[in-house]
């Protein structure tokens, strides 16, 4: 019997032989409690409108590679130059992945061992910083990451950081104090990159304030690679010296990190990120990462990568016509930031009636907060995860006026279960990639 075309295979198959159970049994055997925790996990992330706009849901194909044999592999170094032997099949893997990154951004050089996004900023600082050297980036109560030198992380510990903010007007990125400060400061590195952060970021003028101080530019677009590869946010690549990303936000791969860079940079970032920062590479991931960035050079992905920015503009219309003031007043990417000042109703209160209610997101400061940070006046959304599982415009109206239902009346029990039955009933329409409901 011929099989179906996605059925077909120019390698060996697995024997379709019955599990051996007694010798080396399925997790629901051998751990009952983590199979059904996963299980659980599965059916939160099927049954409810997850917004966080770091998070979104991996093919099927990119959790069979995460959950591959290549978890058994150690393999220091870099293909053609191991540390250990056996690397027969790495090595492919590997290249292929590198191979595929590149295409998929342009770039002349990736590294993609790093095991997240924090790893791989660090191994920049690594490659082209002492400790105590002079770095600037965006501080976080403005939307900057704790890795861009914020002063309970590492790279605020051990270098001199310099953190520039947005302006009080607009909030939006202050390239005047960029500048200001690079000029004081004269910063070896200038971190451009975000994490609650709605607008687009102006790379080529972060370039030239980069190359009046002798800076290296640092993109960080973990949150909008997958924007920049489906051509809905302007590419870095060719403007920065060097450009890191995790691999699982917008880009929907596995949980990972890499870093990309000119080829004269190549020897620095391997050197930083092994030896000088980590040992053996996750191939597992690494093959994960392969498989995501085929999918990220199909149309499909583009369609979704579109449909990201689509929701976001509409949801953020939408709940502003519900009220809600929105940070820089709308958004150019995937996030939307809200500051609940105006509904009375602090950020964390909020985000806590909202998941009850089926719809989850995080809470998080706002530019000038007057509130602490671990309870903040604002929440922080995302349209990944929804535009992965084909929601679009009609489901955004939907959102925007459940959210505001809920946000008024955040201790009122009923409405949060009535409102979580209905976003129930709607995922139901709208299968997540991954998932077998
Ligand atoms: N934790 C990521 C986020 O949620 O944006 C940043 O590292």
């Amino acid at each position: 019997m011929r099989l179906a075309r996605e059925e077909t295979h120019d390698y060996p198959v697995r024997p379709m032989s019955s599990p051996p159970v007694l010798r080396d049994p399925p997790l629901a055997t051998r751990d009952p409690e983590i199979a059904r925790l996963v299980r659980e996990e599965e059916l939160r992330e099927a049954h409810k409108l997850r917004l966080i706009p770091s998070e979104n849901y991996v093919s099927r194909a990119v959790l069979e590679a995460t959950g591959s044999v290549l978890t058994n592999k150690y393999s220091e170094g870099y293909p053609g130059r191991r540390y250990y032997e056996g690397q027969q099949i790495i090595d492919q893997v590997e290249e292929l992945a590198c191979a595929r990154v590149k295409a998929l951004f342009g770039a002349e050089h990736v590294n993609v061992q790093p095991y997240s996004g924090s790893p791989a900023n660090l191994a920049v600082y690594l490659a082209f910083c002492q400790a105590g050297d002079p770095v600037l980036g965006l501080a976080l109560p403005a939307g900057g990451h704790l890795t861009h030198g914020w002063n309970v992380s590492i790279t605020g510990k051990y270098f001199k950081s310099f953190g520039y903010g947005v302006r009080p007007t607009d909030h939006r990125i202050d390239l005047d104090e960029v500048r200001r400060l690079a000029r004081e400061h004269r910063p070896k590195i200038i971190w451009c990159g975000t994490t609650a952060y709605p607008r687009v970021l102006e790379f080529d003028k972060f370039r030239e304030i980069a190359d009046e101080v002798g800076a290296k530019l640092c993109a960080d677009i973990s949150h909008i690679a997958g924007l920049v590869v489906g051509g809905v946010h302007p590419s870095p690549i060719g403007i920065a010296d060097v450009v890191t990303t995790t691999t699982h936000k917008t880009l929907r791969g596995p949980r990972g990190g890499m870093i990309l860079c000119r080829a004269e940079y190549a020897k620095d970032i391997d050197r930083a990120v092994f030896p000088g920062l980590q040992g053996g590479p996750h191939n597992h991931t690494t093959a994960a990462i392969a498989v995501a960035a085929k999918e990220a050079s199909e149309p499909e992905f583009k369609r979704y990568a579109e449909r990201v920015v689509e929701n976001a503009r509409v949801l953020a219309e939408c709940l502003l016509a519900e009220g809600f003031s929105l940070v820089t007043g709308g958004t150019d990417n995937h996030l939307i930031l809200i500051d609940l000042t105006n509904r009375n109703v602090p950020g964390k209160v909020a985000a806590r009636a909202l998941d009850r209610a089926g719809i989850v997101c995080n809470y998080n400061s706002v530019p000038f907060d007057k509130r602490k940070p671990f309870d903040p006046s604002g929440i922080r959304l995302g349209t990944p995860a929804i535009s992965s599982r084909g929601m679009g415009t009609d489901e955004m109206r939907r959102l925007a006026k459940w959210m505001s239902q809920v946000v008024s009346a955040p201790d009122d029990e009923a409405l949060g279960a009535r409102v979580a039955a209905e976003v129930r009933e709607l995922c139901q329409n709208f299968p997540p990639p991954g998932i077998v409901i």
